[in-house]
């Protein structure tokens, strides 16, 4: 089974090449592709909006463009970041192409649902890459109210039809997973022997079918303010603004866990590969991701410290938050005892998974610094918030992305990419990361707001470093760019199963053929069963 299975072997990408075989194809993994082009476009759109932000910033006065226009970028940037990439990052691409994989099922439960999730989704880009083309919005991917539903003279309703749209897209693409890890496992493939990835998209399923709606909701209330001036949130109508912030919340930190959940099953995956163990304490980790999938749910108020909720809301939120901190910790503490006396290896995607446990602890343990009621009066609205979740969402999601990337793109597109290569952007990532954004935590701390485009003469070099960060940063994402598309034509064909990894997706040709598997796999041993080894 170690091989792919010779010349005859038909693949899922030689089932057709015509435009229209993949635009109307059912498959997972060519779905699965079509997610991966599309996301990869909107991380590039993100990204150039972050430039000019970060181009700004470079020197103290606002001089390269207007407040105004700086408001539409960072807004630009926070909308297209968080719902036309992270969002649907991992579960969209690794999650399309390796659920039915790693289940040993043919496909996913609803084939013909799961297409409709990507046209969903490429409506939803369209409304908002329109709307920023018609002058863009300004009031911040939060949308806060009274400013978004009666002030802003910006094409709020049409980013808000976007966001509307794509989240009907994550419901959907949740139910479908949700329904085909219950229904379509292998024979022998018992809860507790599925791969952490599964349970982490399963749990993650779970939040967008049971946030996400909230989203919607919100949003369209602000749509119905905005149009028919209904007092909803504006106190001057008789609204309530602080309404608006508990439903955007009630969504968005849930939110925050789609985006890290599935980052935590790539980074489980990979570092029990190279590590050669079993992952430490698999039933911790399955019920840590259950744990943070549910404590997530009832922190939101943390981001309404400052907004005058009531004094007694505040220290429950804030001690909730601390809560959520104890399943991440654990997940923390088992993939260090995961390494450990391990035979290890640095491949890129390991260092990638390695890059992602360091900066996720970074970002989660500045989280505990803004959920302490009293420190996080003196922090919120500053720079060490927009450090604290891009090294989550940043340095812990992307890495965790790339990671999989690589980890799985011999399966994906049958090449090996070039190893060295992959090294080498893994650590030019890394650095410029942390460039960019620990001199954020400082900023921050000395009381720089965020969301402004000039700033005073002192504060001038540690925005600098963050700029020339900004600029490793972005040669770091570029270069896989280049060496992936490279490896398709002149990369070394890979065989089944080139990490030797466990996995029912190892046990199938790469790339695999269109219904996955020859016949049904039957599962006869638990899950990442490394033989531990002797040193
Ligand atoms: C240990 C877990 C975490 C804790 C205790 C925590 C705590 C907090 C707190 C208290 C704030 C509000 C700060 C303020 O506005 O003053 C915040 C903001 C934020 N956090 Fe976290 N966090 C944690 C994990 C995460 C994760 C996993 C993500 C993303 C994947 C994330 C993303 C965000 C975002 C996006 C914001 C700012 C939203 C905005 O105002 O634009 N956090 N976090
Ligand atoms: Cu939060």
């Amino acid at each position: 089974m170690n091989t792919n299975a010779g010349p005859q072997h038909r693949s899922y990408i030689d089932e057709g090449y015509s435009l229209k075989s993949w635009l109307t194809t059912h498959d997972h993994k060519r779905i699965a592709l079509l997610y991966m082009v599309s996301i990869t476009l909107f991380f590039f759109i993100g990204g150039a909006a972050a430039t000019i932000m970060r181009l700004e910033l470079a020197t103290a006065p606002g001089d390269l463009v207007t407040s105004q226009t700086y408001n539409k970028f960072f807004t630009a940037h926070g909308v297209i970041m968080v719902w036309f990439f992270l969002i649907p990052s991992i579960p969209n691409v690794m999650g399309n192409f390796l659920v039915p994989l790693m289940i040993g099922a043919r496909d996913l439960a609803f084939p013909r649902l799961n297409l409709a999730s990507w046209y969903l989704y490429t409506l939803g880009g369209i409304f908002t890459i329109g709307a920023l083309i018609a002058g863009g919005v300004d009031t911040g991917w939060t949308f806060y109210t009274p400013y978004s539903s009666m002030f802003s003279n910006t094409n709020v309703i049409a980013v808000i039809i976007g966001v509307f749209i794509v989240g009907f897209s994550s419901i959907f693409t949740a139910i479908n997973f949700i329904v085909t890890i219950h229904k379509m496992r292998a024979p022998g493939l018992t809860w507790f022997r599925l791969p952490l990835f599964i349970w982490a998209n399963y749990a993650t399923s779970v939040i967008m079918v049971m946030a996400t709606p909230v989203l919607a909701m919100t949003l369209s209330l602000v749509a119905i303010e905005r149009i028919f001036q209904v007092g909803i949130f504006d106190p001057a109508l008789g609204g309530d603004p602080l309404l608006f912030q508990h439903l955007f919340w009630f969504y968005s930190h849930p939110a925050v866990y789609i985006m890290v959940l599935p980052a935590m099953g790539v980074a489980s995956e990979i570092i029990t590969c190279f590590s050669r163990k079993p992952i430490f304490g698999y039933r911790f980790m399955a019920y840590a991701i259950i744990g943070i999938a549910v404590i997530g749910f009832l922190v939101w108020g943390h981001h309404m410290f400052v907004s005058g909720q009531s004094m007694y809301a505040g220290m429950m939120f804030s001690l909730l938050s601390f809560l959520v901190a104890i399943p991440s910790a654990i997940k923390v503490f088992n993939w260090t005892a995961t390494l450990y006396k391990g035979s290890i290896s640095f491949e890129a995607p390991m260092l990638y998974a390695l890059g992602f446990v360091g900066l996720f602890m970074m970002g989660g343990l500045t989280g505990l610094f803004l959920a302490s009621l009293a420190l996080d009066v003196h922090l919120t609205d500053t720079y060490f918030v927009i450090a604290h979740f891009h090294y989550i969402m940043v340095g812990g999601s992307v890495m965790a992305y790339l990671g999989g990337i690589h980890y799985w793109w011999p399966k994906m597109s049958g090449r090996l990419y070039p190893e060295n290569w992959g090294r080498f952007a893994a650590i030019v990532i890394f650095v410029g990361f942390n460039l960019t954004f620990f001199p954020q935590f400082l900023l921050g701390y000395l009381g720089m707001p965020r969301r402004y485009h000039q700033y005073p003469e002192e504060l001038q070099l540690l925005n600098g470093l963050s700029s020339a960060g900004a600029a490793v940063l972005a040669v770091g994402y570029i270069l896989p760019l280049f060496y992936l598309l490279w490896s398709l034509r002149y990369g070394k064909v890979s065989d089944s199963n080139p990490w030797k990894a466990k996995g029912l997706e190892w046990k199938t040709p790469s790339p695999p053929i269109k219904g996955n598997f020859e016949e049904t796999p039957i599962v006869k041993e638990e899950a990442y069963a490394y033989s531990p080894q002797k040193s």
